[in-house]
Formats: structure tokens, C-alpha cells, sequence
């Protein structure tokens, strides 16, 4: 489905992408005039688009270091990511990418497309990295270090137990999680939050990532990066690619339910991080990539497309969860609605079913012991549209042509 045919499906998404399309067109204008940020912050928009939006409304001293933090990173990942690097040259580089931050000197050419440039111009990042405060830098240092290491680590091993797993995903999400903390803690705007609260809210995001990218991840050339832990897909399949075959279809799904199970036990977690956040701005840039998650899982969650393409969130749910996201009700509701979404979707056959189900509910339980779920627009994808919002739909179109009528005839006059 188009773009334009999920708009005519759900028109009350129209308000959250104009909103969006606005708070994008004026982020642009907002780069700095200096080179290196100027080049910090073009690459971050061209990285991230909507989650570079939600880095942009952090107080300017913290924003500097997240946008800094979140480009080394990818720049970390463009050097694991490339299979095309061999290891003997990629391992001293994950190891020592921690001091390269400092050498305005160094260079690596690898990745493609916007993550080339990023590599190119490193030193444009290194540059933007030493003018910030001494403890921003040695959060980001410590951080890119651990990482470093972890990800080496695993250049040479495989994903075999739900132990490897969290371990995986710890050195590649958690610690940014910590490291994040650290940042917001160095700000003086938030409290230190416990280690395993910042942890999870890494692994809830990541673990949603590999299980939505399966497809892409198990097809990359020359060489397939798997990181779906085989404790879990021996279950169900010999081989990990397996479950793209159509013969495997009903295994597949078994065992994609099995990962979004596990990928569960994470939600409370980020509950407590997010609920203890003081500072607005901080608060949603960490909630809306939480609740892009569980619509993520709910969404991935018994569905065998996850095998045969590209799964996300329509366009237009992105801008509504980003336009609701900010205070903790909005996110104890957006965790309710997507819950439910997932919970009809259990089949009572399915292998996990009651330990789904046990997880969804103690989810809800926490939403509605919180006291705080109050009338709201639901997430929830209804079966066909909304005519209340078509009006509201066709209502616009008027105005719309209206407007490019009036605006028409004061240029001709
Ligand atoms: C992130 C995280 C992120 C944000 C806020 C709090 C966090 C706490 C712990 C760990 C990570 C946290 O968020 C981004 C979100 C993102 O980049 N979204 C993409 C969409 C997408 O599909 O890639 C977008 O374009 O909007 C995130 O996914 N990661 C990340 C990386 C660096 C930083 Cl500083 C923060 C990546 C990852 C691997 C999940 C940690």
C-alpha cells in the first residue's frame, strides 16, 4: 500500500504528518553556521530523520553531546557492519575507535551511501567532539570503548544462547543506554538511573530491531549477520534461514512469537527508567523510541511478513506517536493500546501462547495500575476508516483548495 493509499485508510494521520513535514522543514533550519556542527547535524537529519527531530528539542549542551554520542556509534557500527572489512583489520579498529575520537587525523574509509560520507569527514565529528565539556567526552569515550570491545568479541562468535543474546545486545544497545545516562546525569537535569534500568531500555529497542529486521539482516551480501539466538530458532528450524522458506511458514511464525515473547520481559523495565525522568525534553526523547518498539513488536508479532519483506510502522503512526508522546499517561496508554493489538493476535495453538499472554497482561496490569490511563485517542488500527476523520479528510481538501485559490488570485491582482 502507497503512501497515499494509507493516508485515504487513516485520515486522521493527516494533522501528525503536516506537523511533522513543519517540525522537519524548520529543523533544517536550525544547523549551525559553524562547518563541523553544520556537517554533525546535516548528518544526523540524514541518519535518523524522525528521531534526529526529538534529539533537536534537547537544551542545546546536551543536545551537542547526544548528536556527537549517536554519530560515533554509527560510525562503530558502519566499521562492524561492513562484511566486507576483513577481521584482522576490523577488530584493531572496534578495539581502539575509542581514541580515534581524539586524533583529528584519523581516517577509515568503509560503508556506503550517508554512512561513507560519515566515515569520510570523521574528523568533522572528532573536531565537533573536542569542544565539549570534559564530562560529556569521557562518557562518550568509556562507552565507545566497552562497545568497541563487545562487538569484537562477537566478529568472531555466534549468537547461541538467550545469555549470548542479552550480552549482544548489551554491548550494542545497553551500553548506549548507559552511556545516555551518564550524559543526562553530566547535564545536571536527571538523577543517575540504575545501571540494569538503562540497560534494558537498550535491549528493549534493539531486541525489536533484530526481530524486525530478519529479512535484511539474513540476506546481506556477501555474507548473512545473524543475530537471532539459536537457543530460540533450534526450536523450530535446522537452519536460521530456514525460516524464510514458505514450507517453514508456521514453524517461522512460532518462533518469531517466541522472540517478541522474550523481547517482553524488557517492558517493565523501561517503565521504571522512563517514569523516574524529570527534564520534558529528555523524557520524550527517550519514551518515543520506546513506544515505536512495542508498535514495532505488536506489529511483528505473528505476521509472516516479517519473513517475505520490510515490516514497520506506516509513516503516519510515527507522527501520531511522536506528536502524543509527553508525559508518562501517554506512554502507559500507547504500551496499553499496542498490547492489546498483540493480544489479539495470539493463537491459543501457538507454542508460547500462555507465556505471551502472562507478559501482555502483567504490561496491562502496570498501565492500569498506574491510575493514570485516561480517555485517549486510541493507536489501534480499526478495520476500514474512520468517517469522522474522512469529513475532517475532505473537510481539509476544501480548505485546501480554497486556500491555493485565494493565494491564486492576490499574485495575479
Ligand atoms: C539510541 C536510541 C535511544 C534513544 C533514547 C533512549 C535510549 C536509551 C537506551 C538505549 C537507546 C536509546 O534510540 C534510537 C532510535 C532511532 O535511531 N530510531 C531510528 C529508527 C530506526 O529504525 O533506526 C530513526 O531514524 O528514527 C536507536 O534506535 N538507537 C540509538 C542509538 C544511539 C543513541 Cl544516542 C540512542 C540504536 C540502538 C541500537 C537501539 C541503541
Amino acid at each position: 500500500m502507497g503512501t497515499l493509499g494509507a493516508v485515504f485508510r487513516h485520515p486522521d494521520d493527516i494533522y501528525p504528518l503536516l506537523k511533522l513535514k513543519r517540525a522537519v522543514k524548520n529543523a533544517a533550519k536550525q544547523i549551525p553556521p559553524e562547518p563541523h556542527w553544520a556537517f554533525c547535524y546535516t548528518m544526523l537529519h540524514k541518519v535518523s530523520r524522525s528521531f534526529a527531530l526529538v534529539i533537536q528539542q534537547l537544551d542545546t549542551d546536551l543536545r551537542n553531546a547526544v548528536c556527537i554520542f549517536y554519530l560515533v556509534l554509527r560510525a562503530l557500527d558502519t566499521v562492524e557492519d561492513d562484511t566486507s572489512i576483513p577481521t584482522e583489520v576490523k577488530v584493531p579498529i572496534l578495539l581502539a575507535f575509542h581514541s580515534h575520537v581524539y586524533d583529528r587525523d584519523w581516517h577509515f574509509a568503509c560503508g556506503t551511501k550517508d554512512y561513507k560520507v560519515l566515515m569520510d569527514q570523521f574528523h568533522l565529528v572528532s573536531t565537533a567532539f573536542l569542544e565539549l565539556g570534559k564530562g560529556y567526552q569521557k562518557a562518550i569515550e568509556d562507552i565507545t570503548q566497552k562497545m568497541g570491545a563487545g562487538m569484537a568479541k562477537f566478529i568472531c562468535k555466534e549468537v547461541e544462547t538467550i545469555d549470548d543474546y542479552d550480552e549482544y545486545c548489551h554491548y550494542v544497545a545497553g551500553l548506549v543506554g548507559l552511556g545516555l545516562s551518564k550524559l543526562f546525569y553530566a547535564s545536571g537535569k536527571e538523577d543517575m538511573a540504575p545501571e540494569d534500568l538503562s540497560n534494558s531500555m537498550g535491549l528493549f529497542l534493539q531486541k525489536a530491531n533484530i526481530i524486525r529486521d530478519y529479512l535484511e539482516d539474513i540476506n546481506e551480501i556477501p555474507k548473512s549477520r545473524m543475530f537471532w539466538p539459536r537457543e530460540i530458532w533450534s526450536k523450530y528450524v535446522n537452519k536460521l534461514e530456514d525460516l524464510k522458506y514458505e514450507e517453514n511458514s508456521v514453524k517461522a511464525v512460532e518462533c518469531l512469537n517466541d522472540m517478541v515473547t522474550n523481547a517482553l520481559t524488557h517492558a517493565e523495565d523501561c517503565f521504571k527508567y522512563i517514569s523516574a525522568l524529570k527534564n520534558p525534553a529528555i523524557f520524550r526523547f527517550c519514551a518515543i523510541p520506546q513506544v515505536m518498539a512495542i508498535g514495532t513488536l505488536a506489529l511483528c508479532y505473528n505476521n509472516i511478513e516479517v519473513f517475505r519483506g520490510v515490516v514497520k510502522m506506516r509513516r503516519g503512526l510515527t507522527a501520531k506517536v511522536i506528536d502524543r508522546t509527553n508525559k508518562m499517561s501517554d506512554v502507559y496508554g500507547a504500551f496499553y493500546d499496542f498490547s492489546c493489538m498483540l493480544k489479539s493476535k495470539i493463537n491459543k495453538n501457538d507454542p508460547n501462547a500462555t507465556k505471551t499472554l502472562s507478559r501482555i497482561n502483567a504490561i496491562q496490569k502496570t498501565c492500569m495500575d498506574s491510575g493514570v490511563l485516561n480517555r485517549r485517542k486510541s493507536y489501534i488500527i480499526q478495520n476500514g476508516p474512520n468517517y469522522n476523520s474522512t469529513m475532517i479528510f475532505l473537510l481539509f481538501i476544501i480548505l485546501a483548495i480554497i486556500f491555493s485559490y485565494l493565494s491564486a488570485n492576490r499574485s495575479t491582482n
